[in-house]
């Protein structure tokens, strides 16, 4: 397993980074992304765009993420907009629209997979991928992989490669934004050693303050703590791995198939719609969802036993509803009478802006019967 290479793949500052491809003025300002009702920039008659700004937030929202720019000043993912309102009140604030994200969410995965067919998703904005059989060199490669990222979206992310899932994360992180960051095992106590433990995937807030309390900040210095003591305070299992950790071993493969945990179907209306006024029309999109819910689960033969629906409405906030049947289906009429059964249970007096189906708690559908033999 020694001789694996293995890339971690992260957008750079990435709903920001969608944002500034619709309004490209906006570049090279800090600004953030987040809040609840945040009014969405506004084109003025003579052309200017109308933005919020931090300072003229109340509420209890967070920020999802911010630019460089904005970092700079301070803020961040996960802080609270009336606290980064006091360090950056000028900075711009947009409202979240997760339907751009996870566009391009779509089209920067296609575009590696341009390259690299299997891919391990982890989400919104990073992969894994296992290049251990490619033939082409680290550097080049990880510039090609960036390259038709760029290309496909117009965005730019951060790349490392390393010999295992673990450093690669770490790596990917090093040089952001734009990065492009190659690690070996003798990269150790330079790159990885001087870093807080809590740049280590699975070292998270109480781990990480009871190092502290131990006196352990840094990996460097959990790589020289003692592997029994570790044991001791944390237990066999987490404290073997904390010591292997901080020693850059990992052998977790790059895990590129795994069977679809539901099935869904969204779509976002042209213009908001009302439950009331417009009924039929709400109808007919419904309906089609669940028709193609269906039509998904068949065709990855599989049979649901939970339906749920989500709402978002005019002000961005969403809400889901689920209901599990008595057995399972793929049954569109079925499928649209429970997520009717789901809609009767969402309040419905605000405008709708999208509309959702999904269904889970899959199973293998029943094996096709034998065809009959003819036999005469
Ligand atoms: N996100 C969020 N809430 C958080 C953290 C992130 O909603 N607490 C969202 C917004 C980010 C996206 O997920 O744009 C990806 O998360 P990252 O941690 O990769 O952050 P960014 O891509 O924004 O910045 P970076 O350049 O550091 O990767
Ligand atoms: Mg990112």
């Amino acid at each position: 397993m020694s001789d694996r290479r293995i890339a971690h793949l992260d957008m750079d500052a990435f709903y920001a980074s969608v944002e500034l491809l619709r309004y490209p003025e906006l570049r090279g300002q800090p600004l953030v992304i987040g809040g609840r009702s945040v009014p969405a920039p506004q084109r003025q008659a003579d052309g200017s765009l109308r933005c919020a700004r931090l300072r003229d937030y109340a509420g209890r929202g967070v920020i999802t993420t911010a630019t460089y720019e904005a970092r700079a000043l301070g803020v961040g993912s996960a802080m609270g907009l009336m606290k980064a309102a006091q360090l950056a009140p000028d900075a711009l604030l947009l409202p979240v629209d997760f339907d751009a994200y996870r566009h391009y969410s779509r089209l920067f995965k296609a575009a590696v997979r341009e390259i690299v067919p299997q891919i391990e998703d982890r989400g919104i904005d990073e992969i894994y991928l296992d290049l251990s059989t490619h033939e082409e060199d680290s550097a080049s490669l990880a510039r090609r992989l960036k390259d038709s990222v760029a290309a496909a979206t117009g965005l730019r992310c951060s790349i490392a490669i390393a010999p295992n899932k673990l450093l690669a994360k770490i790596g990917s992180d090093l040089d952001k934004p734009d990065g492009l960051t190659l690690l070996g095992m003798d990269d150790l106590p330079t790159r990885i050693w001087p870093l807080p433990v809590r740049k280590i995937n699975g070292i998270g807030p109480k781990a990480d303050q009871k190092l502290a309390t131990l006196g352990i900040r840094s990996i460097g210095e959990l790589a020289a703590a003692d592997e029994h003591w570790l044991c001791g305070h944390f237990g066999q299992h987490y404290g073997r791995w904390l010591h292997a950790a901080a020693h850059g071993l990992d052998e977790h493969p790059v895990v590129t198939h795994s069977e679809p945990k539901s099935v869904s179907r969204e779509t976002t209306f042209a213009r908001d719609l009302h439950a009331r006024n417009d009924r039929t029309e709400l109808g007919q999109l419904f309906t089609a969802l669940c028709e193609r819910v269906a039509a998904d689960l068949v065709r990855k033969g599989v049979m649901a036993c939970t339906i749920g629906i989500k709402l978002r409405y005019a002000d961005f906030s969403s809400v889901t509803r689920d209901i599990t049947l008595a057995e399972a289906t793929t049954d569109a009429r079925m499928i649209r009478r429970a997520a009717g059964e789901c809609l009767k249970r969402v309040p419905l007096e605000q405008r709708l802006r999208l509309l959702g189906v999904r269904a889970s708690h899959l199973s293998p559908l029943a094996e096709p019967m034998q065809p009959e033999l003819a036999l005469d």
